[in-house]
């Protein structure tokens, strides 16, 4: 029960891991929710920590994955989620779980980030990963989000390298899996401008915005999904949701805070 006069909040879940400078991961999404208006839930699922003495390499720990379905089961047991994001799960034993979990409670909207492989993981478990991931959680998501990598191996081109690549890997993604598409070109493509394509197997959009920088700055791909899983949470439409995402993390690298790592945090709280 509430006192206050205005409407609740949406309310959304990220199923994520810690990075624990705060630039990306499940701090990110938390960030970018409060942000954007929506009460913000997480489900912790490893903990990366970089490594200052090992040129930044990433320091893996998986949560229990009994750990992460008593999170679960709380989390599902006070709220109904508006919108659910998937963000790094890291092993297949983690997939195994929140796959189970999403089966049986169906959200809605449930955005999946499919963050594949992280440094500092052995590349066969790597693999294993992957194919769970794209076995287990792909067909139950709404909306996915994949990077230049990740689109790579979720649509199996060779190489994405031009937009009309990023636009083909978004359209094959569709097909596949039925959700809608935002493929994520941001920096790493050639160009003047940081570019993303949006494919829900009718509408085709670039969006795209002039580069801020080369550099890849650290909770970009995060926030922008985590910012398109608030939009939806709030009612929003696939295509505003992206959009408006698209602005949101455009501004975060504006603002971004500089770091001792090799790479920028992106900034959700800076001016609108
Ligand atoms: O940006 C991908 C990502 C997602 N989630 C966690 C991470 C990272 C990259 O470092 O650590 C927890």
């Amino acid at each position: 029960m509430s006192d206050s006069l205005l409407p609740p909040p949406p309310i959304a879940l990220t199923i994520a891991g810690s990075e624990a400078t705060g630039g990306a991961g499940a701090q990110a999404d938390l960030k970018t929710f409060q942000a954007r208006g929506v009460f913000g839930i997480a489900a912790l699922t490893c903990i990366v920590s970089f490594d200052p003495k090992a040129q930044w390499g990433h320091r893996f720990v998986p949560v229990d994955p009994q750990v992460i379905a008593d999170q679960l089961e709380v989390e599902f047991a006070c709220y109904t989620m508006d919108a659910v994001k998937v963000g790094m799960l890291g092993t297949p034993a983690t997939i195994d779980t929140v796959a189970g979990v999403l089966g049986e409670q169906r959200p809605k909207q449930l955005l999946l980030d499919p963050v594949l492989i992280c440094k500092g993981q052995e590349p066969g478990a790597a693999l294993d990963t992957d194919l769970a991931l794209q076995k287990q959680v792909l067909p139950l998501a709404t909306f996915v989000t994949p990077n230049q990598f990740e689109a790579m191996s979720l649509s199996g081109l060779a190489a994405i390298d031009t937009v009309e690549q990023l636009i083909e890997a978004a359209r094959i993604i569709h097909e596949r899996s039925g959700a809608v598409v935002l493929a994520k070109g941001g920096v790493r493509m050639a160009g003047p401008d940081a570019i993303d394509v949006f494919y829900d197997g009718q509408t085709t959009e670039v969006l795209s915005e002039p580069k801020i920088g080369e550099v890849a700055v650290s909770g970009a791909g995060c926030s922008l999904a985590a910012a398109v899983t608030a939009e939806l949470a709030k009612g929003a439409t696939p295509l505003e949701a992206a959009r408006a995402a698209k602005t949101f993390i455009t501004q975060g690298i504006r603002a971004r805070v500089a770091s001792a790592a090799p790479f920028d945090a992106l900034w959700q709280g800076g001016p609108a």
